[in-house]
């Protein structure tokens, strides 16, 4: 089995790029070993402060934040870092070479009922010449990644990463090492799996509505296939499903909030795992456009998400072109 390490050096990647790369595991390990912990080290349940996105804070998600800003900050190579967790990015070295934006722990509503979780991360440099310690540098779109991931806190941890040139797994050994589990991950381009949190149908899109109603009129229905159902409630969770059995995973804007585009977050949600996504051979967009060809307007912007199997994919955006949309541009 090989090591992380070695495996991207190995495959000549940037030196600067696989030892922040390491930085970030050092990070993740802790993280993983104070969610072993648990309850044991009274760190569930949640703080009495909210973050910028309005929600409470939970214990574990104040401790990972701390954990990536300490440990990433420490590292000469990354000049800022953006999270859910900071209203406002973070500098450290003034001439550091990268800006990481992450969400410490994507999921945080399961912890306290022992449920997957993660770490999700994506990866920028800061543009030649531009002036630092702004938050403009981290306003770059998907396709400027230089590489993105998740660490899944799972049954065992699990490193998906992609530095640009396929997706790779890495399982977090005993001895504290990733190892190499999974080579060059592709998306089946079709599936019979579909995750979308039902509970909000009557406030999505007419185009939603129909297209995951001809989904479950099954093999009768237009699509003349039976689909099985999974929500997780846990993004890092799903997008792991369908990275390793194909799938499509679904947050769309819905009316409840009509301003809002969607749920989650570009930055550090729907960029990092849409370099993924497509380079496992599906798609990532937003019902409408791709993902990572949105230009950014600011560090916590919201985004509609529909990713996964590449056919499917395709067919929700028929769905989408076919029927008027009602968001207010
Ligand atoms: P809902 C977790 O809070 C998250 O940001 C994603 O990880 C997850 O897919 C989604 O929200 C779950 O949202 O509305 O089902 O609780």
């Amino acid at each position: 089995m090989q090591l992380l390490g070695s495996y991207l050096k190995h495959h000549d990647t940037d030196t600067e790029l696989v030892e922040l790369i390491e930085t970030l595991m050092v990070a993740c390990k802790e993280i993983a070993l104070q969610l072993r912990e648990g309850a044991l080290a009274g760190i569930h349940g949640t703080t009495d402060n909210t973050n910028v996105q309005g929600e409470t804070q939970k214990k574990l998600d104040v401790i990972s934040n701390d954990i990536l800003k300490e440990v990433l900050l420490d590292n000469p190579l990354v000049h800022g870092v953006a999270s859910e967790e900071e209203d406002d990015p973070v500098f450290g070295n003034p001439e550091g070479r990268f800006l990481v934006t992450f969400d410490p722990l994507d999921g945080s509503s399961n912890i306290d009922i022992n449920v997957s979780v993660g770490t999700i991360f994506s990866i920028l440099e800061v543009p030649e010449g531009a002036p630092r310690n702004s938050v403009d540098l981290f306003l770059q779109p998907g396709r400027k990644q230089v590489a993105a991931g998740y660490v899944l806190y799972g049954p065992s941890a699990v490193l998906a990463l992609t530095t640009g040139r396929g997706v790779n797994m890495f399982t977090l050994a005993h001895t504290g090492d990733f190892l190499l589990t999974r080579e060059q991950v592709q998306i089946p381009h079709t599936t019979k799996e579909f995750a979308i949190n039902m509970s909000n149908h009557r406030h999505w899109e007419p185009a939603m509505r129909n297209y995951i109603g001809d989904l479950l009129a099954g093999s009768e229905g237009p699509r003349a296939k039976n689909y099985n159902m999974r929500w997780i409630a846990s993004m890092v969770a799903e997008v792991h499903r369908v990275l390793t059995r194909g799938g499509i995973f679904t947050y769309p804007w819905d009316s409840r909030d009509p301003q809002k585009p969607g749920k989650l977050r570009l930055m550090y949600e729907g960029n990092p795992m849409s370099m993924l996504i497509e380079q496992a051979g599906g798609l990532s967009t937003t019902c409408y456009e791709h993902i990572m060809d949105i230009d950014p307007q600011e560090i916590h912007q919201r985004v509609a998400v529909a990713l996964g199997s590449r056919e499917e994919v395709e067919a929700l955006m028929q769905y989408h072109r076919d029927t008027p949309s009602v968001i207010q541009q």
